[in-house]
């Protein structure tokens, strides 16, 4: 279905910019484009060098519409494990990421590429959402745990797995290489760093249990990099507190906690206008923002993120890039229009390298 000479078309548009980028000669630029021609047509496909994986790696994520803390991409940690065949060295490989990444609370933007699928052969596909998130349970009493990860947590029990039924299980990862079957591990508990959320003026809050993990690391994307599909490249950053503080914890078919937080901040739930809903997520996003402070992990407010933003719109235009982006998804679910983000407009334009939904791009 893909054609090599469509691929040869990407890999030279790919490569063109990246050396371009990269300050590499006319000359670099001129062999290295020959040895991939040739290598397409002797396999039907081609390998990166590691240079041009960290810099594709590094341009799809200045390339995501959707992502408001693009500034940093240059400064991105690449982890090449395009070597590993067998399961529990990819399973190693994950957890060495996570460990790196964490580093203690201060946080390291990391992507580690897995085999990418080839023209004869499936690459690797990590089947979480993203390394570390919690379970959700349908019980009779209703869900616990994470409402959205109630079908993959069903998927991962057939396969054997039983969690402790907590609203705060970490999942096993599920690692599929090839065509063997999936193989399902843990994540060692004293690899994932958690932050328990108090918050600075009302003591009662810390009562509600309520805890998150250190790091976000997606792992259900595709990466596409001059043609090629990496079916595995889990990458993090840091969170932005309202992740966590509007979302994760906040919304009614997550964890749907503003009720309990407004009830301990003594507002009435009786009325929408009393504006209880939009008091509480203020005070749930001072929370989470105080409490990965106190225990010195990274994050980032949506003040902050915006202004980062700014700086990184600014250094494209110097640097003669059209900047990209999707203003649904990059403006803050609190308090938006407090961000010069929410006055502007951006174009949605999805350029190369880039993320990708699983077999979409
Ligand atoms: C989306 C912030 C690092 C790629 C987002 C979103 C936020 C965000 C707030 C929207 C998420 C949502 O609404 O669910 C940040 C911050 C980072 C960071 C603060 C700190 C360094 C990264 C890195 C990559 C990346 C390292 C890739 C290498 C993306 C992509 C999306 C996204 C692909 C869209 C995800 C989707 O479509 O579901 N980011 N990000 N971000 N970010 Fe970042
Ligand atoms: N909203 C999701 C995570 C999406 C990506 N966000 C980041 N990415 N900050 C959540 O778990 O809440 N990152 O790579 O840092």
């Amino acid at each position: 279905e893909h054609s090599s000479l469509l691929l040869q078309q990407k890999a030279e548009e790919y490569i063109s910019i990246c050396y371009a980028e990269l300050g590499k000669t006319e000359r670099e630029l001129h062999d290295r484009l020959a040895a991939v021609r040739q290598e397409i047509n002797a396999t039907g496909t081609y390998e990166h060098t590691y240079e041009e994986l960290e810099h594709g790696a590094k341009m799809a994520w200045r390339n995501s519409n959707r992502c408001i803390g693009r500034l940093f991409w240059d400064s991105m940690v690449v982890l090449d494990r395009r070597h590993l065949d067998r399961p529990e060295d990819i399973y190693a490989a994950l957890l060495t990421h996570i460990e790196q990444a964490t580093n203690g609370g201060k946080i390291i933007p990391t992507l580690s590429v897995f085999k990418p699928d080839g023209p004869m052969s499936r690459g690797v596909r990590i089947r979480n959402h993203q390394l570390i998130r919690y379970a959700g349970y349908e019980t009779e009493s209703g869900i616990v745990g994470d409402p959205a990860s109630v079908l993959f947590t069903k998927d991962c029990m057939q396969m054997g797995w039983r969690g402790e039924g907590t609203h705060f299980d970490v999942l096993p990862l599920v690692i599929e290489s090839g065509e063997e079957e999936p193989l399902l591990l843990p994540v060692p508990a004293e690899l994932v760093l958690e932050v328990p959320l108090t918050h600075p003026d009302y003591p009662a809050f810390g009562h509600l249990g309520l805890r998150w993990y250190a790091v976000p690391i997606i792992s259900d994307m595709d990466m596409i990099i001059g043609g090629i599909r990496y079916t595995a490249a889990p990458f993090n950053g840091w969170y932005m507190a309202t992740e966590i503080g509007a979302r994760n914890l906040a919304d009614t078919n997550r964890y749907n906690a503003l009720p309990r937080v407004a009830e301990l901040m003594g507002l009435s739930t009786a009325s929408e206008t009393s504006l209880w809903r939009d008091r509480a997520v203020v005070e749930m996003n001072v929370a989470v923002l105080h409490s990965y402070k106190q225990a010195g992990v990274s994050m980032v407010d949506h003040h902050t993120a915006a202004a980062q933003f700014q700086l990184f719109e600014q250094k494209e235009a110097k640097c003669g890039r059209p900047l990209t982006g999707y203003w649904n998804w990059l403006i803050p679910p609190v308090s938006p229009a407090t961000t010069h983000i929410f006055h502007q407009s951006y174009d949605n334009t999805v350029l190369y390298p880039n993320f990708f939904r699983r077999g979409e791009g």
